[in-house]
């Protein structure tokens, strides 16, 4: 059986970095785990692990911007586009991975997730070709400095998620970043939180997020129609509770196992396999107890 992992999220939000600390963590527990660069704009120096599968083998932006006289964002969905004309090409490229772990480090763009074909469509072909495959969503964790900020990563999530349908992780990356700890605050650039605060944010309660009606914080916001903006999207969200985040430090092996095995639960690894026969013993299997 084959997996794909596909990483995903906004632009900047850690991905490249999550896939890189993914491999080595697979790797390190004896497993086979690959690289796919989906990211037509990455730089060729930017991966700790060649990728197997490159698109800019295919295609790159650069070649799109420069022969075809695209700008960088109408040049990178031009280079989506043509890798869903040619999904032979990955197909080819698919065909000599059995039994892998793909990572598939896809790019920021934010419109590849609220409504772009480009993903869905992948997923398909990916189902297409047998591989199990489940997302990892990653929204970076400056998103809960503000709750109004919080809830637009919400929103994204939940878009990406309704977009795709295939087995799915929220991940609040960057945690090295926040800091539940008086005592350490020079970690915590992005502020120093109680760990029961943080916790609001990463399986959250919408209602109780949002300012209270006849709040001080309701009272002296500027605009009130602003609230009440606010109030039906934070409803909208406690109507769909689809919307939970993983943790990730990526300063703490951990917190990478825990999202690891959140990842294999949620694709089932490993449940197909055949139980490995125990080799017959023989008495070499005993010499080092003489
Ligand atoms: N402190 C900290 N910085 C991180 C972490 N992960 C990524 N970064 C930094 O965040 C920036 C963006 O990281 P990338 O991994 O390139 O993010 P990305 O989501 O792949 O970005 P795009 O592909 O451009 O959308 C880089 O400067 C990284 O060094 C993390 O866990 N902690
Ligand atoms: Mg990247």
């Amino acid at each position: 059986m084959r997996y794909a992992v596909l990483v995903t999220g906004p632009a900047g939000a850690g991905k490249s970095t999550f896939s890189n600390a993914l491999i080595t963590h697979l790797h390190t527990a004896k497993r086979s785990a690959h690289l796919v660069n989906l990211d037509p704009a990455a730089e060729a120096d930017s991966f700790e692990y060649e990728p197997a599968i490159d698109i800019k083998d295919l295609i790159s932006l650069e070649d799109v911007m420069s022969e075809l006289g695209y700008g960088p964002n109408g040049g990178l969905v031009y280079c989506f586009e043509y890798l869903l004309q040619n999904m032979d090409w990955l197909e080819e490229e698919l065909g000599g991975y059995d039994d892998d772990y793909l990572i598939i480090d896809c790019p920021g763009q934010i419109e590849l997730y609220t409504h772009h074909p480009f993903l869905p469509s992948l997923v398909r072909q990916l189902n297409r070709l047998g591989l199990r495959t489940c997302a990892a969503y990653l929204i970076e964790s400056q998103f809960m400095e503000d709750k109004y900020k919080f809830f637009s990563g919400v929103l994204s999530a939940m878009s990406a998620m309704v977009n795709l349908e295939i087995p799915w992780i929220n991940v609040m990356s960057k945690m090295d970043l926040v800091t539940a700890s008086d005592n350490d605050a020079a970690s915590g650039r992005n502020g120093i939180r109680a760990r029961k605060d943080i916790a609001r944010f990463l399986d959250p309660d919408p209602l109780l997020l949002v300012s209270a009606p006849g709040s001080r914080e309701e009272r002296t916001e500027r605009n009130s129609r602003f609230h009440a903006l606010n109030q039906a999207i934070v409803q909208l969200i406690d109507d769909h509770p689809l919307v939970s985040f993983l943790p990730l430090d990526l300063t703490n092996p951990d917190s990478i196992e825990t999202v690891v095995s959140h990842i294999d639960y949620t694709m089932q690894y490993g449940e197909d396999e055949e139980p490995k026969e125990p080799h017959d013993l023989d008495e070499g299997d005993f010499a080092d107890m003489e």
